[in-house]
């Protein structure tokens, strides 16, 4: 049994003593321990009771449950538990604003067993005369309902699931790459658009065999195009094009359908029709080969694939004015991470060796601060952390913080002299996330103001698909921000993506600069970066705009807020 499916179990049980009001602490331990089996490298379902407790997070108890696992495929408190929730109840309380409580009751109640079932009984006023319920509570169902993805799926999913499939084809075709709006880095993704060429009949049909054999169910099959449904219900359309198509169908494939619009006018303004095929006049081809070339040949430079949402880009690329956007490869330190101090699965020196093996020039261990009980930090233990810290050797810069909690009135949970010793600090919402906007607001300007908080950790505080952001007045918190030189951070997560895209160039035109950060709570969690990297990108970012593509002195500078 894979390391993933563990897991799940894991947190399924986690989940389930929450619903039915069991010990919180055991909650939280099951699901650390969850995080830490994903995370663990080897097999986990081959460990004995041994290797089992040495993996973080798991005690002997929960090793039990794990050999039970790989035994049984279950394990027997899991299912007393589930026996004892109605279905649906899980997927009911995963619903904002509704919780574990309530999901029990509306199931008990009226019966509701799935979120269709959900919104069916909202609209027909059944919530209303329940008791506990109100029409308060119905809005705010709706509106964790309108947030939650239903058709849609995380990028990284995407991406993950996008990666084997041209890795496998890529042996048999000319070239092969993914398009659509995974390329262009888009937070949530409907389905994924991989391009490949064949110069002949008979590798297209070798390409689109080999494509069928990884796919457990076919949707629709053609010579030219495949649609397939993953596992994971993800649906892939590969289309195979002869080679001197390969940068006009990559092009057009890739999109955005706006963007696609704006090259075309361009081209019919020229007097060319510009088609998945190239870009004609009358029948004579101008250009195919490459996006560049079929840039070129509009009078364009080519376009970043994650600006190419019709918002200036086409008219930027028209003057050679294009910004120079942040890369993955200009990022010289993460400036948000956690360790198994707290919620992470690695201890501080294997995040650090992790970090030094990416090549970084800087690092940053930001664990939780205290306020955040359920994380039990004390002053005693953050400050064993640094001396810990300080002795270890790295090739990188090393930066103790802590990543602290914005109170409702905007206070932090240290005084400005504890605080004083630290490197930096990232400050982030983790509570009392339906303050109204003028309360709100005033919370995060007074985080700003604080001389000690250098970054605002995931900003908007959104999960896609769980939770809706929280209700600020940008302008304010933009000024503030650039006003007292502190950075919002772009959270790499993909459950996060925070700063979202949408906010990032209004933040950065009022003069605000941005982290990009993974908020990293594993080892292979440092991988998020490239999520980070796009959300940056369709936000318009240049390393100026970045702390931490910045040279040391220039980062530790910009922390000196004096
Ligand atoms: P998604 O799949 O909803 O996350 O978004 P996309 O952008 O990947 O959209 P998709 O898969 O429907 O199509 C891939 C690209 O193909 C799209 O970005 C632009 C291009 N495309 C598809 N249909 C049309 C169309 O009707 N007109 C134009 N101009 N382009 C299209
Ligand atoms: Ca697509
Ligand atoms: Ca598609
Ligand atoms: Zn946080």
């Amino acid at each position: 049994m894979p390391n993933g499916s563990v897991a799940s179990l894991l947190r399924e049980y986690s989940e389930l003593v929450v619903t039915t009001g069991g010990d919180r602490f055991r909650a939280r331990n099951y699901e650390k321990a969850a995080k830490a089996v994903a995370a663990h490298s080897g097999d986990v379902a081959a460990l004995g009771e041994a290797a089992l407790v040495k993996i973080p997070g798991v005690g002997k108890s929960i090793a039990g449950k794990i050999t039970e696992i790989a035994r049984r495929g279950t394990f027997a408190a899991l299912e007393d538990l589930r026996a004892q929730v109605p279905a649906g109840v899980l997927e009911l309380a995963k619903v904002p604003g509704l919780g574990p409580k309530r999901a029990v009751q509306l199931a008990t109640d009226l019966g509701i067993s799935d979120l269709a079932g959900l919104e069916a009984a909202v609209s027909a006023g059944k919530l209303r005369d329940l008791p506990g319920f109100g029409a308060k509570s119905e809005e705010r169902i709706l509106r964790g309902l309108s947030v939650m993805t239903t058709d849609r799926v995380m990028v990284s999913v995407a991406r993950d699931t996008a990666i084997p499939l041209v890795d496998a084809l890529r042996p048999l075709a000319g070239r092969v790459a993914y398009a659509g709006s995974l390329r262009r880095m888009r937070e949530t993704i409907g389905d994924v658009d991989i391009l490949a060429t064949a110069s002949s009949a008979d590798q297209a049909a070798r390409i689109m065999d080999a494509f069928k054999d990884l796919a457990p169910e076919i949707v629709v099959s053609g010579k030219t195009k495949t649609s397939v449904r993953m596992g994971n219900g993800l649906q892939v359309d590969l289309r195979v094009v002869k080679p001197e198509a390969w940068g006009a169908a990559l092009q057009y494939f890739t999109g955005s359908q706006a963007h696609n619009v704006a090259v075309r006018e361009i081209a019919v303004k020229k007097g060319l029709k510009l088609s998945e095929y190239g870009l004609f006049r009358g029948e004579e081809l101008i250009a195919s080969e490459t996006e560049e070339d079929v840039y070129r040949a509009l009078g364009l430079d080519w376009i970043e694939p994650a600006l190419r949402e019709d918002t200036g880009e086409v008219q930027a690329a028209a003057k050679g004015e294009q910004p120079r956007i942040v890369r993955e490869k200009d990022v010289r330190g993460d400036l948000h991470t956690h360790t198994n101090l707290t919620d992470g699965a690695a201890s501080l020196a294997d995040m650090i060796a992790a970090a030094g093996g990416r090549g970084y020039e800087y690092y940053a261990v930001t664990d939780h601060a205290p306020n955040l009980t359920m994380q039990r930090m004390t002053d005693e233990k953050i400050l064993a952390q640094r001396e810990e810290l300080r002795r270890i050797d790295s090739s990188m810069h090393l930066l103790h913080g802590a990543e602290l909690n914005i109170a409702p009135d905007g206070s932090v949970d240290w005084d400005g002299d504890f605080l004083a010793g630290f490197d930096m600090c990232v400050a982030s919402v983790h509570s009392h996330f339906d303050q109204d906007r003028a309360e709100m607001t005033r919370r995060f300007v007074t985080a700003c103001e604080n001389p000690h908080v250098h970054v605002i950790g995931h900003p908007l505080t959104r999960k896609i698909g769980r939770r809706p952001p929280v209700d600020v007045d940008f302008g304010e918190l933009f000024a503030a921000c650039a006003r007292t030189g502190t950075a919002l951070e772009v959270n790499s997560s993909p459950a996060r993506l925070d700063l979202p895209a949408e906010h990032i160039r209004a933040a950065k035109d009022a003069g605000v600069r941005f982290a990009i950060d993974t908020d990293a709570h594993s080892v292979p969690d440092l991988d998020n970066l490239p999520y980070g990297v796009g959300t940056a990108q369709r936000g318009w970012l240049t390393c100026d705009d970045v702390i931490n593509t910045w040279p040391l002195e220039r980062l530790l500078d910009f922390f000196d807020k004096s």
